[in-house]
C-alpha cells in the first residue's frame, strides 16, 4: 500500500468536495434588473477527479492528471425532475469539446458532473469538434438538443487548417440517457446558433438559424433567423427570414446570434442573445433581450438599447477575452429566471432575475435610437419625467 499516494488522492478529493459544495451568494451592486453571483458555477476545477486521474499508484507513480481541461462554457439548461442541468461544453486541453451534464439542486450552487461525459452518437467521421447545445422540451414530447457540429474545410487551399464548416446536429431524448441522433440540419448556408422553438407554429417546428456567409463572417446573412420546418427527422431549411437585425454602431453589428430558446411571457417571447462587434482587442460578445409577439414569434416588439450583460472584472479575461455567451437558461414556476452564461470561453457563470422584471425591462427601457443624439435624447425625456414626477 502505498500511503504517500493515497495521502495525496485524498487530499485531492477533499478539495475538490469543498469546491463543489461551497456556497454561491448573489452580489449586492445590481441595477436591479438582473443579480450576478460570487463564484462562477462550473470551473474546469468541477470536473471529475475520475476523468482526470488514473488511482492506480502502480501506473500512475507520480500521481500526475492524465487527461486534463481546459475550459466549461457554453452550456444548454432545463430543469427536468426538480433538478437545475447544464449540458455543458467541456474542452479538454486538446481543444476538443463536447457534452456533459452537470446538475445542481437549487440552480446556483452545487452543481456536479454526472458520472460519464454524453454519448454523442457519432455518425459522421468528418465531424471534428461539437459545442454549444441548445436544449428545447418541445411539445411534441421529445427533449431536442441542436448543437454546433464543426468539420475542416475541404475546398479551401492545400495547407489551409483553419478553415472551417458549421453545421447544425440535433439530437433528441426522453430521459437524457439514451439519445437518438437526427440528421444534420440541411441549410444553404453554414450554421451556427441554431436553436428549436418549443411550440408548433402553424403545425411546423420552428427553428431560430443564424445564415452566414461563411464561417467567421456573418456577411449579407446576417442576424438571427425564422424558418419553418416540415419534418424534424429530415430538418431543412428551405425558406429563412431574419427576424432580428444588425445595424451599424451597435453591440450587434458584426454578428448576432439567439442564445436558448424564447421563454413565452403572457407579454410576448422573451429572447436572450448575444451581440458581437470588432475593436481593437478582436470580437467583444455581449448578452441581449428582445421580445417577439405571442402569436407570431418572428415579429419583434421590443428591444430595449445596448447590452443586458457584458463581460465584468474577472469574466473579462480567459481563451478568448472580453466574451459573453449564453445558450441555456431556466424560467422557475414561481417566475424566477436563471441566466446560464460563460465567460471568456473559459468559466459558467449564473445570474437571477424574474420573467417580470426582465419584460419590464424589455418594453420600458428606452430602443435603441442608433444615434449619439438620440441617446442623449432619451436620458432628457427621463431628467424631464423625474423633474415632472418630484415636484408632484
Ligand atoms: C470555436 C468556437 C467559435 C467558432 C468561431 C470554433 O472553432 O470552437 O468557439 O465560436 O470557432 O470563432
Ligand atoms: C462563437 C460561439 C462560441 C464562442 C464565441 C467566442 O462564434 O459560437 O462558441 O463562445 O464564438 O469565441
Amino acid at each position: 500500500m502505498d500511503t504517500d499516494f493515497e495521502q495525496k488522492i485524498k487530499l485531492l478529493r477533499q478539495h475538490h468536495e469543498k469546491l463543489l459544495q461551497r456556497m454561491n451568494l448573489p452580489i449586492e451592486d445590481a441595477n436591479g434588473i438582473v443579480y450576478r453571483y460570487t463564484y462562477p458555477v462550473i470551473t474546469r476545477e468541477h470536473v471529475p477527479l475520475e476523468w482526470r486521474y488514473d488511482f492506480n499508484p502502480a501506473t500512475n507513480p507520480y500521481c500526475m492528471e492524465r487527461i486534463s481541461f481546459n475550459a466549461t462554457m457554453n452550456s444548454g439548461a432545463i430543469k427536468w425532475n426538480g433538478k437545475y442541468l447544464m449540458m455543458v461544453r467541456v474542452e479538454g486541453v486538446d481543444r476538443k469539446s463536447f457534452f456533459a451534464i452537470a446538475e445542481s439542486p437549487n440552480g446556483i450552487d452545487n452543481f456536479r458532473f454526472w458520472e460519464r461525459p454524453l454519448a454523442l452518437p457519432d455518425i459522421n467521421p468528418a465531424e471534428t469538434n461539437v459545442y454549444d447545445m441548445r436544449l428545447t422540451a418541445h411539445e411534441d414530447g421529445w427533449i431536442y438538443g441542436i448543437f454546433c457540429s464543426e468539420r475542416h474545410d475541404d475546398t479551401v487551399a492545400a495547407g489551409d487548417l483553419s478553415s472551417a464548416v458549421a453545421n447544425a446536429g440535433i439530437i433528441r431524448t426522453r430521459d437524457f440517457i439514451d439519445w437518438e441522433r437526427l440528421p444534420d440540419l440541411k441549410s444553404k448556408s453554414q450554421q451556427r446558433n441554431v436553436v428549436l422553438h418549443p411550440e408548433f407554429v402553424n403545425g411546423k417546428y420552428a427553428l431560430y438559424t443564424r445564415p452566414q456567409d461563411d464561417f467567421i463572417n456573418a456577411g449579407n446573412g446576417g442576424g438571427i433567423g425564422w424558418a419553418l420546418i416540415d419534418d424534424i427527422a429530415h430538418a431543412e431549411v428551405k425558406e429563412e427570414k431574419i427576424i432580428n437585425h444588425r445595424y451599424y454602431h451597435t453591440i450587434k453589428e458584426v454578428k448576432n446570434g439567439e442564445g436558448p430558446h424564447p421563454i413565452k411571457t403572457s407579454a410576448g417571447w422573451l429572447h436572450l442573445a448575444h451581440g458581437v462587434r470588432a475593436c481593437a482587442a478582436g470580437l467583444r460578445y455581449v448578452l441581449y433581450l428582445y421580445m417577439t409577439a405571442l402569436d407570431e414569434p418572428w415579429k419583434l416588439i421590443a428591444e430595449p438599447a445596448g447590452y443586458l450583460l457584458a463581460p465584468l472584472g474577472e469574466e473579462r479575461v480567459g481563451d478568448v477575452s472580453n466574451v459573453l455567451f449564453a445558450n441555456g437558461w431556466i424560467a422557475d414556476e414561481d417566475g424566477k429566471v436563471y441566466i446560464y452564461y460563460a465567460s471568456s470561453d473559459t468559466r459558467m457563470h449564473v445570474a437571477t432575475s424574474t420573467v417580470e422584471r426582465l419584460v419590464d425591462y424589455c418594453l420600458n427601457s428606452p430602443a435603441d435610437g442608433l444615434r449619439s443624439a438620440a441617446s442623449v435624447q432619451n436620458i432628457n425625456r427621463l431628467i424631464d419625467r423625474n423633474i415632472l414626477y418630484l415636484k408632484g
